[in-house]
């Protein structure tokens, strides 16, 4: 059987520049001659691509809480059981453009929902799986709401006030200072070429880190 692939996450509030450096991650894990996944969430599965449409879409803006948490999970769910663990265990590596991160930072500082409910769920769906490595792109909110701000059509996230994206920003920064050796944190307010230089290090840092365990 092949050795287990690696799960790779890219995290921050938006307008960090997730989507940018998504390509350029790939790139960096693909020329090492590793087979990759590139995926995302919510989404990932035509299941988790219409929760997508249902969450950060405006059909229904006055969704609840619990709601919104738990069609996060559902999505996850389907994703983990489709695409990630699939791939992981043929030995692909995944990189994903948000996981489980983002519900502790969004519904859980940004909202408020308790963590502990949070991570019901979490064990509940993923088990014992988590991310092998998470690099997190933090900013100022100001200049990541600037940057996504050139968008015309806000979704349902992207209409919340300075404060929310403030607290989402802190309980982005409390879980890389709770796991520093998972997650890395880089500053994304640099020049694109200086933001994915770092990133590149970090990734091959990694590649041979797992290439000699
Ligand atoms: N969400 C949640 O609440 N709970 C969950 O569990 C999960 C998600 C999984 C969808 O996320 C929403 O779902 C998200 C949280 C919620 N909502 N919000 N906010 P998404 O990832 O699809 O959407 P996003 O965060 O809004 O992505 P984004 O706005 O596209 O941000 P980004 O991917 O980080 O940025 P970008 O598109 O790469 O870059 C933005 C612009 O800045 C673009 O014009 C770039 O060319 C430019 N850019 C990028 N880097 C630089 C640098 N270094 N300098 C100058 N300009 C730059």
């Amino acid at each position: 059987m092949s050795e287990q692939g690696r799960f790779v996450t890219i995290e921050g509030i938006e307008g960090a520049g997730k989507s940018t450096c998504m390509q350029l991650a790939a790139r960096v894990i693909s020329d090492h001659g590793i087979e990759l996944v590139q995926t995302r969430e919510p989404g990932g599965t035509p299941l988790g691509e219409e929760l997508r449409d249902l969450l950060l879409g405006h059909r229904h803006t006055g969704m609840s809480e619990d709601a919104e948490l738990l069609l996060m999970f559902a999505a996850r769910a389907e994703h983990l059981h489709r695409r990630i663990e699939p791939a992981l265990e043929q030995g692909q590596w995944v990189l994903c453009d948000r996981f489980t991160d983002a519900t502790y930072a969004y519904q859980g500082a940004g909202r408020g929902i308790p963590k502990d409910r949070i991570s019901v769920l979490e064990q509940w769906v993923q088990g014992a799986r988590r991310p092998d490595l998470t690099i997190l792109m933090d900013l100022p909110v100001t200049l990541g709401l600037e940057r996504a701000g050139r968008r015309s059509d806000p979704d349902r996230f992207e209409r919340e006030d300075l404060a929310f994206f403030e607290r989402v920003r802190q309980g982005y920064r409390e879980i890389a200072a709770r796991e520093p050796q998972r997650v890395r944190v880089v500053d994304a307010s640099r020049a694109l070429a200086t933001v994915q230089d770092e990133i590149r290090g970090i990734l091959e840092a990694f590649m041979e880190q797992v290439g000699n365990d």
